[in-house]
C-alpha cells in the first residue's frame, strides 16, 4: 500500500444523515484570536550539526525593521519567537522617487528555518508542491496594508523583494500575525513535574494540540488540514486530560457520523470546506477508531445521549471489520486493502490490523453494556474467538513473537498492538516490549503516531521507566533539535525522513504527534 490519500473511489456512494450532521454544526466552536509580532530579525546559517542542515542567527531587533529598505532582490526574515497559526498583515511605504511600477513582494513561511532557506523551487517530493507555504503578491498602489486571505502555519516569515524599480524602494512596517484557534489556552494547569524536560514536553505538546484545534481538530495546520479519524482519537485523548473541550469532539464525532458510505463505513477523513465532504479514503484501522473515540469521549464525559445516538454508526464499523476476516478469523491479508498503521512501505499490516480490531472489539463490548445493548454478548464472544484465533496463528511460540501476513513479519508494530489489544497477559506483554527493544526487532516505527502507541503499551505492561526513557529519546529528540511544536515525522537515526520525497513537505506541528501531554498526565508519569 502506498500513500493512504492516493486511494480512488470512483463510485462513492454518500448517505448523509441530515440530523447528525445539524448537530455538527450546531457544536461550531468559538474561534479565538491573538495579535503577535516578531521578535526579532535573523539570518539564515548553513550548519550540518542540526536537522535539516540550517539554522537562524540573530541580525537584530524588530524595530529595525522599519529603517530598512529594500529593492530588488533584498530580502528579511523575521522570527516570530513561537509557531503560529494565522493571517499575517503588514504595512508597505514606498521609499524614494515615487512608485512608478508596480511592487512583487513575495512571502514565505516556515515552520522550520530550512523551509526559508531551500527554495522551493528544488522539491521533488510527490505531494503536491502547493502545500509550500509561499504567495506572491503585486501591489499596485502604495503605502499599502496588506491583509493575508490564506491561513499560514509558521514561525519564521520572509518577505522578498522580486521587484519594485530602478526609482524606488519599500519598508515594511508594522507585521503583525492574528492568530486562530478554537483552543482555549486561558486555563490551561501547568504540570509542575520535577523533570523540567518533561514539563517542556507537556508544553510543547499542549502547543501543538493547540495549533491544529480549529473548527475541527485538524491533523496539521500546514498539512493537510483535515480531520482524520486517527489524528482525531489521538488528538481528544490529549485534549481530555490538557485543553478540556469535549464539544469538539463530539462535533468530530457527528460529522463522521453524518457521511457514511452506503454500507455504513466512515471515510478515514473530510474536508469541511466549502461544505462537509468526505475524503474518498476508507482504512481499516481508522474507521474503527470510530469505536474508540467514541468510548474514550464516554470516559471522559459519560454523555448517554450522544452514545446512543452514535452507537449504530459505531457498531457498523465492527460489523464491517468483522467481513474481513477469513474463515479462521484473521484480517485478511490482500493487495487492494488499506489499513494506515504506520509509515513504512514495507510494513505489512495483517498483524497490526488483528490488533486494532480486537481492541476496538473490546471498546465496542463495553459501550454495548454501557447501554444495556444486546449486541454485547455477541460481541464478547466475536472476542472470545478473535483472540484465541489470533494466539493459535499469529504468535509464533519459537520466535517469541508475533507474525504478520504470508511472509511471517515480525515488526514492532505487530507486537505493540497485540499488546494494546491485550492478547497476552501484563507479564508477557512486558517481556516482549522489552525484548523487542532490546533486540531491535526489524521493521521499526516510523512516526510519532506509532511510538505513541509504543509508549502507551510500556505503560499498560507496567513498565513506566523504559516508557519514560523512550518518551526522551524520542520527543526529548525533537526538543534538542528546535521543536516548538511536535513534528509529524522524526527519525533520529535518519533526521532527513520524509514518506513523502522531501522534508520540505512535512508538517512541524502535527496532531497525532501531541500526546506526551495525555500520557504523562493520564498515566501520572
Ligand atoms: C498523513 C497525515 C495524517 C495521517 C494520514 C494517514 O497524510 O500525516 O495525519 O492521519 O497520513
Amino acid at each position: 500500500m502506498s500513500h493512504p490519500s492516493l486511494q480512488r473511489i470512483t463510485e462513492q456512494r454518500i448517505v448523509e444523515n441530515k440530523a447528525f450532521a445539524t448537530t455538527a454544526e450546531s457544536l461550531l466552536p468559538v474561534m479565538h484570536h491573538t495579535d503577535v509580532l516578531p521578535v526579532r530579525l535573523v539570518t539564515l546559517l548553513p550548519d550540518d550539526q542540526v536537522i535539516h542542515g540550517w539554522r537562524t542567527a540573530d541580525a537584530g531587533e524588530p524595530e529595525q525593521l522599519e529603517q530598512m529598505t529594500f529593492g530588488k532582490g533584498d530580502e528579511v526574515v523575521l522570527d516570530f519567537g513561537q509557531h503560529l497559526v494565522g493571517q499575517l498583515s503588514l504595512h508597505i511605504e514606498p521609499v524614494g522617487s515615487p512608485p512608478d511600477a508596480p511592487l512583487h513582494l513575495k512571502l514565505i513561511f516556515g515552520e522550520m528555518p530550512v523551509e526559508l532557506a531551500v527554495p522551493f523551487a528544488e522539491y521533488d517530493g510527490w505531494l503536491s508542491s502547493s502545500w509550500l507555504q509561499e504567495q506572491s503578491v503585486y501591489i499596485d498602489v502604495l503605502p499599502t496594508s496588506l491583509v493575508l486571505e490564506r491561513r499560514y502555519s509558521f514561525r519564521y516569515v520572509k518577505l522578498e523583494v522580486i521587484a519594485s524599480s530602478v526609482k524606488y524602494n519599500v519598508s515594511f512596517r508594522h507585521v503583525n500575525c492574528r492568530t486562530v484557534s478554537s483552543a482555549d489556552v486561558s486555563n490551561v494547569q501547568l504540570l509542575n513535574h520535577m523533570d523540567a524536560e518533561l514539563n517542556r514536553m507537556d508544553e510543547v505538546s499542549i502547543k501543538t494540540l493547540a495549533d491544529c484545534m480549529q473548527e475541527v481538530f485538524e491533523d496539521g495546520p500546514k498539512r493537510d488540514r483535515r480531520l482524520w479519524l486517527g489524528d482525531l482519537r489521538l488528538q481528544a485523548l490529549a485534549s481530555y486530560t490538557s485543553l478540556p473541550q469535549p464539544d469538539l469532539v463530539k462535533r468530530c464525532l457527528y460529522l463522521f457520523a453524518a457521511y457514511p458510505n452506503e454500507q455504513g463505513q466512515v471515510s478515514a477523513n473530510l474536508f469541511i470546506k466549502p461544505h462537509v465532504i468526505p475524503d474518498d479514503t476508507y482504512l481499516f484501522d481508522y474507521s474503527l477508531f470510530f469505536v474508540s473515540v467514541l468510548y474514550d469521549y464516554m470516559q471522559a464525559t459519560g454523555d448517554m445521549e450522544t452514545l446512543a445516538q452514535l452507537w449504530s454508526t459505531a457498531h457498523r464499523q465492527v460489523e464491517l471489520a468483522l467481513q474481513r476476516l477469513d474463515e479462521q478469523l484473521m484480517v485478511r491479508d490482500t493487495e487492494e486493502w488499506w489499513s494506515f498503521i504506520d509509515w513504512r512501505p514495507q510494513l505489512n499490516k495483517q498483524a497490526p490490523s488483528q490488533g486494532v480490531l480486537i481492541y476496538a472489539l473490546r471498546q465496542a463490548a463495553e459501550l454495548a453494556q454501557l447501554l444495556h445493548d444486546e449486541q454485547e454478548a455477541e460481541l464478547r464472544q466475536w472476542l472470545d474467538k478473535i483472540v484465541a484465533a489470533t494466539l493459535e496463528q499469529l504468535w509464533d511460540e519459537q520466535q517469541g513473537y508475533f507474525i504478520s501476513g504470508h511472509e511471517r513479519q515480525v515488526s514492532q508494530a505487530s507486537q505493540i498492538w497485540m499488546v494494546l489489544a491485550g492478547v497476552l497477559d501484563q507479564r508477557q506483554n512486558r517481556k516482549l516490549l522489552n525484548r523487542m527493544l532490546q533486540e531491535n526487532v526489524a521493521v521499526p516505527l516510523t512516526t510519532p503516531y506509532m511510538v505513541h502507541h509504543l509508549i502507551e503499551a510500556l505503560i499498560l505492561a507496567g513498565d513506566h521507566d523504559t516508557a519514560i526513557s523512550e518518551m526522551k529519546a524520542y520527543w526529548g529528540g525533537m526538543l534538542n533539535d528546535g521543536a516548538d511544536t511536535f513534528w509529524e515525522l522524526y527519525d533520529p537515526q535518519d533526521k532527513e525522513f520524509s514518506p513523502y520525497g522531501s522534508h520540505l513537505i512535512n508538517s512541524y506541528c502535527h496532531a497525532w504527534s501531541c500526546t506526551p501531554t495525555y500520557l504523562l498526565r493520564k498515566y501520572n508519569l
